[in-house]
């Protein structure tokens, strides 16, 4: 299992001080105390988001600090409220105090929220002390001070987006070029033989991960090749990228290749086999006939499923590869 994990810093905001004065008028001789309460300081607030995927973008952001509130002012008046800070998680984090370890929150669905840091009270003005018998209070309090706390966030990573296709078909090389990981490349069949995964990082603090798999073959779900287990590993996943080698080297009908993945994913599960797909061209830099991208074109849209060209060697299509896979995620409720 994968793990993402950052560590946070977050202060709620101080209160106002409570304000000491008098009412000072003509014709009044001795005014009554008139110290107005300083504000509540703003909370530090978690909240569950599908917008976001993994907690990369909390580890260049490390602190959160909510405002402090006003203080109080003569003639009664209280200090404004400080506002208070949001901080947003994906669904499946898990909220620690840094130094207990002791869980303080688990965000299991999205747009829950919950206060990890309280903001200070405001301080009474001394116009709050007055008694009968005490009718020129000089009393008045300072704000309470705002909770502050070092947290650590945790995050198993799902896959939200699984690469499928035939051995040697270019997945480990995708996966290396739009993310950290580094699986074995090579040129033979069945270089991977587990899982990987890689969070890929988009502008904007947006994020995705995907899953690197092994390759399938005809037969695989009656145990050919490295079988079909491997396929419990993206059966979470919300969309499959459906790579085609269409280099002339393989020497393989690409539209066949096609079909026989996706019956091998029927033959898996149900769920599987009609998962939403993109139709990803491999390697097209080596590709001399075009008539070998655009069968595959061809075969992508009789299907009703989108259809995209890429070269890990060059780099061609791969952002606009990302692009459009967080586009398809999003579009999707979790
Ligand atoms: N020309 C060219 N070669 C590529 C491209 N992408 C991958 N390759 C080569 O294709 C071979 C197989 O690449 P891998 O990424 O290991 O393929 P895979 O789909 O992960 O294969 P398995 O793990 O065996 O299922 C390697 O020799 C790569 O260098 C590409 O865009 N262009
Ligand atoms: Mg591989």
């Amino acid at each position: 299992m994968f793990i993402d994990e950052v560590k946070v810093y977050v202060k709620a905001g101080d209160g106002g001080n409570g304000c000491l004065a008098f009412r000072r008028e003509k014709f009044v001789p001795n005014g009554g105390p008139s110290g107005g309460d300083g504000g509540r300081g703003g909370d530090v607030v978690i909240v569950s988001s599908v917008h976001y995927n993994t907690l990369l973008h909390l580890r260049y952001n490390p602190e959160h600090k909510a405002e402090r509130g006003g203080h109080g002012e003569g003639s009664n008046k209280t200090g404004a409220d400080g506002d208070d800070r949001e901080v947003k998680v994906p669904v499946g984090t898990v909220v620690y105090d840094w130094f207990s370890g002791e869980v303080l929150f688990d965000f299991n669905a999205a747009e829950q929220r919950f206060i990890v840091a309280k903001g200070g009270r405001g301080g009474r003005g001394n116009a709050r002390f007055a008694t009968p018998s005490h009718q020129a209070p000089t009393e008045h309090e300072p704000g309470k001070p705002g909770v502050e706390l070092t947290l650590r966030l945790e995050l198993k990573l799902l896959a939200d987006v699984g690469l499928v296709g035939f051995p040697n078909a270019g997945k480990s090389t995708l996966i290396s070029r739009i993310s950290a990981a580094r699986p074995k490349i090579a040129d033979y069949p069945f270089t991977t033989l587990e899982p990987g995964l890689g969070v890929v990082r988009l502008p904007d603090d947006r994020s995705f991960v995907v899953a690197d798999i092994p390759g399938l073959i005809e037969g695989a779900s009656e145990g050919h090749g490295l079988g079909t287990q491997f396929l419990r590993h993206i059966e979470r996943t919300r969309l499959l990228v459906h790579l085609v080698d269409v280099s002339d080297i393989t020497g393989r009908d690409p539209v066949a290749d096609f079909e026989i993945i996706r019956n091998e994913l029927r033959s898996y599960s149900e769920e599987l086999g009609s998962k939403p797909m993109l139709v990803v061209a491999s390697k097209i830099d080596a590709a001399q006939e075009p008539e070998r991208i655009a069968a595959v074109e061809k075969i992508a849209s009789d299907n009703g499923l989108e259809f995209l060209r890429i070269s890990s060697a060059t780099g061609e299509g791969l952002e606009e590869f990302k692009e459009l896979v967080y586009k398809r995620l999003s579009e999707q409720a979790r």
